[in-house]
């Protein structure tokens, strides 16, 4: 009896104490996954390259996004075509398969990743001087990639010669997070799907959240990317890509679900 006492006096207090403080982000992902759980994804130590590139994409793969089956290492449903995008235009870059878990834990995540990026970059930086970055992230972890950009060192900045996002829910809740440094700011890319509510918040369509696996959006930001390896840098990209409403994703074609299993 007073053991039950002690508990309900204790889930009170805690619900009282959480509740003002959810963040806007933390209330955009109760709505995008509600009480589901995902586990960690298993990081294969094996897939961090080795030796020195001209060219890195750091991947922050998509929550639970497991490697895909044909030798893949940054998601199958996004980052492993990503890669093989930027491989077929450009020789000389490889991936990097951020180390953090991509679970539902997506606060505790973050500052995982966001470590494991700049530890990963400034290490890579002292034993391959002339090696360049460029960061990717996708749906949630997209965050990984947003505060990492945001707590970059001064020194290992200029090394990071583009940024691309996608779904990236610090669009849609920018006052959670810090801010990006003008100069990362310049090479950044956004890709929000217009009603993908992950970041456009002016709409609730979950299914446009699935649009970025598709090579209108793949090769978008392939394509910012290889530019600025080979030092032909386009010009940083918002608000043009929140609009961008091609007739084969019509925003009509909305659905409620959560869609393929990448339920991020
Ligand atoms: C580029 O990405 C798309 C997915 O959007 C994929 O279908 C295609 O195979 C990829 N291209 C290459 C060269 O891997
Ligand atoms: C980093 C970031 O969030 N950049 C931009 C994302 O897109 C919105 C609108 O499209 C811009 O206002 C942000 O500056």
């Amino acid at each position: 009896m007073r053991t039950l006492t002690i508990s309900t006096l204790v889930m009170g207090t805690v619900s009282v104490v959480l509740q003002p403080q959810q963040t806007c982000t933390q209330k955009l992902m109760k709505t995008m996954v509600g009480n589901m759980v995902i586990p960690p994804v298993p990081m294969i130590p094996s897939n961090i390259p080795t030796g020195c590139s001209d060219f890195e994409v750091l991947i922050a793969r998509g929550g639970g996004e497991p490697d895909g089956s044909n030798n893949g290492k940054f998601g199958m449903y996004f980052g492993d075509s990503l890669m093989a995008n930027i491989t077929a235009m450009i020789s000389g870059a490889r991936g990097y398969p951020v180390q953090f878990p991509a679970s539902t834990e997506f606060d505790k995540d973050g500052v995982i990743g966001r470590d494991d990026i700049i530890n990963s970059i400034r290490k890579q930086s002292a034993a391959c001087p002339n090696q360049k970055y460029a960061l990717a992230g996708i749906s949630n972890d997209a965050i990984v990639i947003h505060i990492a950009a945001a707590a970059m060192p001064a020194e290992l900045a200029p090394k990071v010669l583009a940024i691309v996002q996608y779904g990236n829910p610090a669009m849609a809740c920018p006052e959670d997070f810090g801010k990006i440094p003008d100069l990362l700011m310049a090479r950044w890319q956004e890709n929000c799907s217009k009603g993908d509510n992950t970041c456009d918040k002016t709409r609730n369509c979950h299914d446009r959240h699935m649009d970025y696996m598709k090579p209108l959006w793949m090769e978008r930001g392939a394509k910012f990317i290889v530019e600025a390896f080979e030092g032909t840098p386009m010009g940083a990209e918002f608000g043009k890509a929140l609009l961008l409403e091609p007739p084969e994703i019509a925003i009509q074609n909305c659905g409620t679900g959560h869609g393929m299993g990448m339920d991020m």
